[in-house]
């Protein structure tokens, strides 16, 4: 018999970047993931998967022997690590019988769900939720993107741009990421950059693959940010190097920013933030002179709870007063296609009552990233974008919630596309929380910690067994489309299903009927392409090959203004101050610091920063795989070598990690490219061969590092809710016996 290779095309989910892919399948046998090489290389410079090792391990991933099969239905108690096969019928069923129940007895809202960083067709959750009357969707949307996005909604009334590094970009900013490990994709567009002559400034504690290579670098004291980049707008405004004509027409409240920076004057900021005051100058003077630039922000921002709004406030004040905003090369302000149906619509938020909405937990007090905000937000940013974002309820006081009975009791968590054990902080409270549950179902690859203190678990299909459709949770006006390489089911061997499935399946069993018409994903898919003139994914694939990129438009708000109050880029929110915020970034000490907890810091002296990307990983992802777990075998936590000879700690040694709420342990890697005041410890930790059933749930408390972090509303920012998981105090010291 003769072997038959088919290319299949498709979105990689292994991170953000979502690059296009093409997928070898040999006798219906995927083989090998490469870049799609019909991809245009134009203009931008766009991510491409070019040598990423996680894409081309996807193979050994989707065919791993732990993968989840069919249903299973625990036998003994909860975390004793018993189960039995079930069907999906049955499953299904069981299910929403007790959903029904739980919403007679105590209202929809005691239904939640969590969600992780975004990788599936999460618009179909939220249709059933609307549906269902539950605003309690939680995850990572206060400390994974959202902050940027809902800050910068706020004062655009625009999406956070694209990264479009292109050819023309002449300077990158890059504040708190490391795409040379997170982004690899992102990571040759900027090398390409570099290559055509283009700066790069880099800020980030450590001294990382990215900023080596940086023409600048700022090794900043963690969670200071704010500070730093306010210091840099009071240069950029002394010196005027701002962008005078885009100040004077198109931004709000300048007198007032200028006013407020000059309290972050360089010999201060650099107390502050440990950066020499010369370097503050000439990196400011470099972003400002040195144009188009783009800033490039991630978690090194988002992560710092209190400080995070703050700070990427001032971060898109930088774009704005140097004129980078949709012009080429910089910043672009893509918006949603005005053709494809967008994700917004398809989760029917309309369909939650005014009532069901208010009960949204944490929104009361986190007011911007919340329903509140999202209320008063799309007023005027859906005008200009033709759509407005989702929200999230806020995980930490969810949890409480599940625990304690209030606000008000919940009592059902679908854990689906996420691993809360693992990935949230405050890990023994989030096992209580589960624990004292009515019902908790997850829908997973894998056994997870997570999944081990479940009621059911069911399997679920990757990207690679299901088609997609990707524009980037609405923020840009491009269409990426994928197709299934390989089936999600096989008689007799497995049943995976999509998320979809699940939210349809549970959906028209609570008389939802009427709003599911689309029997499987494809269908559904192809209900948001039909404006566009495409029958289905595979038309769209057959005729775009998979991609359609409008012509670039430059300067849109020239003609249709920005999407706030003020028709201005509102550099005093007028948002904020709507709902009782400062409307101006301002910079505060972190919450624990040896300045803010000085007696606390006697006990723990080290500045803990968390989960800095390393390739082989994605979270908690991929541990149970050969090819990643042997480049990266055990956690590590990097300390400086002055650090480690004062502490006695050598190179490979097992180090504990302890705060106030626990200890866990790494081993050392001795690196001079951190402070000898921080250390930094690596997230998503659990070793997969362990046993799964309790206390063990496959060493979920070994080497966790958010076990030791503290999630208490005090550590989480008031404007958004995001918590802290970079810049807390720590102590550290040998493990013994290891
Ligand atoms: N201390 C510390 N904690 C952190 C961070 C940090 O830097 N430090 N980073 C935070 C950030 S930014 C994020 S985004 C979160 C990540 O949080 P999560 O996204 O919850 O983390 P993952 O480990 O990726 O867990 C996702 C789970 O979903 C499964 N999964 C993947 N795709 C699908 C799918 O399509 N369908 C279904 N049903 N399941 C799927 C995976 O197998 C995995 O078990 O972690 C956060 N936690
Ligand atoms: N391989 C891999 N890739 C991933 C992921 C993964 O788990 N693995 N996760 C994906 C997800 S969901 C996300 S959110 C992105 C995150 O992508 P990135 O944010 O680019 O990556 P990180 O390594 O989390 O954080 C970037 C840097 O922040 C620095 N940092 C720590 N504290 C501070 C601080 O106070 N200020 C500043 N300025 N910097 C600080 C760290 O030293 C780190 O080098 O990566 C995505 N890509
Ligand atoms: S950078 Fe790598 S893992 Fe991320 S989307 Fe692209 S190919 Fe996938
Ligand atoms: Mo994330």
């Amino acid at each position: 018999m003769g072997s038959s290779t088919e290319i299949k095309k498709s979105i990689c989910m292994g991170c953000h970047i979502h690059c296009r892919v093409e997928g070898h399948v040999v006798n219906g046998r995927l083989v090998k993931i490469e870049e799609d090489k019909a991809f245009p290389k134009a203009e931008a410079i766009r991510p491409i998967v070019r040598a990423c090792p996680r894409a081309r391990a996807f193979p050994d991933y989707v065919y791993h022997p732990n993968r989840l099969n069919f249903p299973l239905k625990r036998i003994g108690d909860r975390g004793d690590g018993k189960w039995r096969e079930i069907s999906w019928e049955e499953t299904l069923d069981e299910i929403a019988a007790k959903l029904s129940d739980i919403k007679r007895k105590y209202g929809a809202e005691a239904i939640a769900t969590s969600v992780g960083t975004a990788r599936t067709h999460d618009e179909y959750r939220m249709r059933f939720l609307n549906l269902l009357g539950s605003p309690n969707n939680f995850g990572q949307g206060q400390v994974c993107y959202g902050p940027g996005s809902v800050i910068s909604r706020a004062i655009y009334g625009w999406p956070d741009f694209y990264p479009a590094i292109g050819r023309s970009t002449k300077c990158v900013l890059i504040l708190g990421a490391n795409p040379e490990q997170a982004a690899r994709g992102l990571w040759h567009a900027l090398l390409s950059a570099q290559k055509e002559g283009a700066k790069l400034i880099v800020v980030d504690p450590r001294y990382t693959s990215t900023a080596q290579r940086a023409d600048i670098w700022l090794q900043l004291r963690p969670g200071t940010d704010c500070a730093l980049y306010l210091c840099m707008i009071n240069v950029i405004i002394k010196e005027e190097l701002y962008d005078k004509a885009f100040v004077n027409n198109w931004c709000y409240g300048f007198d007032k920013l200028a006013e407020r920076v000059k309290d972050y004057d360089l010999d201060k900021v650099a107390k502050i933030t440990w950066v020499p005051a010369q370097k503050i100058k000439e990196a400011a003077e470099m972003y400002a002179k040195t144009k188009p630039g783009v800033i490039v922000h991630t978690m090194g921002l988002e992560h710092l709870g209190a400080n995070s709004i703050e700070a990427m406030h001032a971060r898109y004040i930088l774009t704005a007063i140097t004129g980078n905003i949709d012009v080429r090369g910089g910043e672009e302000m893509r918006g949603h296609h005005p053709l494809l149906v967008p994700q917004y619509d398809i989760e029917l938020n309309e369909k939650l009552s005014p009532e069901q909405r208010a009960k949204q937990l944490g929104s009361d007090k986190f007011r911007l990233l919340s329903k509140n905000g999202e209320a008063l937000i799309s007023q005027y940013a859906k005008s200009k974008m033709g759509t407005t974002h989702t929200t999230f309820a806020h995980a930490p006081t969810v949890f409480r919630a599940m625990l304690t009975g209030k606000p008000y009791p919940v009592r059902v968590l679908i854990t689906a596309a996420s691993n809360p054990l693992v990935i949230q902080p405050n890990t023994k409270l989030v096992y209580k929380a589960i624990k004292n549950l009515d019902l908790h179902v997850v829908q997973d690859f894998w056994m997870t910690p997570t999944a081990e203190i479940a009621d059911y678990v069911l399997p679920a299909a990757t990207w690679l067994e299901r088609s997609s459709i990707f524009n980037y949770d609405d923020s840009v006006n491009f269409i990426y489309a994928g197709e299934p390489m390989i089936p999600s089911r096989v008689e007799g061997k497995y049943e995976r299903r999509t998320d979809y499935d699940l939210w349809r399946g549970l959906g028209i069993r609570l008389g939802q009927e009427e709003f599911w018409p689309w029997e499987t994903l494809e269908e559904a898919l192809a209900y948001r392409l039909k404006p566009l003139g495409f029958t289905s994914v595979a038309d769209f694939l057959q005729k775009r090959g998979g991609i359609l990129i409008p012509p670039k438009e430059e300067k849109k708000y020239e003609k249709v203004g920005f999407g706030t109050p003020t028709g201005k880029v509102e550099l005093y929110s007028t948002i904020l101050e709507k709902l009782k915020y400062d409307p101006l970034p301002k910079y505060q000490e972190p919450v624990e610091s040896p300045i803010s907890m000085p007696e606390l810091a006697k006990d723990y002296p080290f500045i803990l920063i968390t989960g800095g990307r390393i390739q082989p990983y994605y979270h908690s992802e991929w541990r149970q795989v050969d090819a990643a777990r042997k480049k990266r075998p055990y956690p590590i936590v990097q300390i400086n070598p002055e650090t480690a000879a004062d502490l006695d700690i050598s190179d490979g040694d097992w180090v504990w990690i302890e705060t106030p709420i626990g200890r866990i342990r790494q081993k050392c890697q001795l690196f001079d490219g951190i402070p000898p005041q921080v250390v930094h410890a690596e997230h998503g930790w659990w070793y997969p061969e362990l046993p799964g059933e309790e206390p063990s749930l496959h060493g979920v408390w070994e080497s966790n590092i958010n076990v030791v972090i503290n999630d208490e509303p005090q550590y989480c920012s008031s404007i958004s809710g995001g918590w802290t998981l970079r810049g807390l105090l720590c102590k550290i010291y040998r493990a013994e016996g290891y």
